[in-house]
């Protein structure tokens, strides 16, 4: 299975609320079109969730009791999802929604439980499941975001991923001289160049990305939408991560 997840900066306009980058949408379905083998979608928020998110003040670790802005968080990423759904239609690919929201929680250590049988059927009867970063359930807290990031992580793991792939609005992990590191195997490596794990985008940026990524057993690629083709024709590209 090869496990892709579609950055928001990539597919939306970042700047502008709740806009979706038609183009490069469009290219990326078109790129994932190519892929052989079984494969799922994640995608994160853009203008669309981390616009609500950061409005609400609502983090991976800050919560919110107010089921409006809950709804709010989460509707705003199922209108994304419907944009994603429709551009992989476009390119003939079977693309299902998977809506983490109604599917797991975080417990009252923030440990994510997130069954993936429903992923696992669905990938046997021939789909392509779409996930996204979400507002989830968080035990003692309300409700807190889970990135996309996240559940690649998890997903991968669970699933058992062949490869992983992280298309990013830059071509990969810069050094301090601001080239593109090949291959990174330890958070010591790129830390001086990506600062802190916190940024102001809510679920962490690029260093909590990396971080993540080298948890991982199954290397993880980081590219731009240039490389997306690249990696699904799984030739090197970008920075690999693990
Ligand atoms: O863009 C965040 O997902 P990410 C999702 O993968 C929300 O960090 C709801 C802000």
């Amino acid at each position: 299975m090869i496990l892709v997840k579609l950055g928001g900066s990539v597919v939306t306009d970042k700047d502008t609320p709740e806009t979706v980058d038609e183009a490069a949408l469009g290219r990326a379905a078109q790129a994932l079109a190519g892929v052989d083998d079984d494969l799922v979608v994640v995608h994160g928020g853009g203008s669309f969730g981390h616009h609500f998110a950061s409005e609400y003040g609502v983090s991976r670790t800050v919560g919110t009791e107010d089921y409006s802005e809950v709804v709010g968080i989460h509707d705003a990423m199922c209108r994304l999802n419907g944009a994603v759904l429709d551009a992989l239609h476009a390119e003939a690919v079977p693309a299902v929604p998977v809506h983490p929201f109604s599917a797991g929680f975080r417990n009252a250590v923030a440990d994510l439980v997130f069954p993936t049988g429903q992923v696992r059927t669905l990938l046997r009867e021939g789909f392509v499941p779409v996930l996204h970063g979400d507002a989830i359930g968080h035990e003692g807290k309300g409700a807190t975001i889970l990135s996309g990031d996240e559940l690649v992580v998890e997903l991968a793991e669970r699933l058992d991923a062949r490869r992983v792939g992280l298309c990013s609005a830059v071509p990969g992990v810069y050094d301090d001289d601001g080239e593109v590191v090949e291959h990174v195997t330890s958070f010591a490596d790129v830390a001086g160049a990506l600062g802190e794990s916190e940024s102001t985008d809510v679920t962490g940026g690029m260093a909590a990305k990396v971080e993540e990524l080298l948890a991982l057993d199954v290397p993880a690629t980081i590219f731009d939408l240039d490389g997306l083709d690249a990696f699904v024709a799984e030739e090197e590209v970008g920075t690999r991560i693990g």
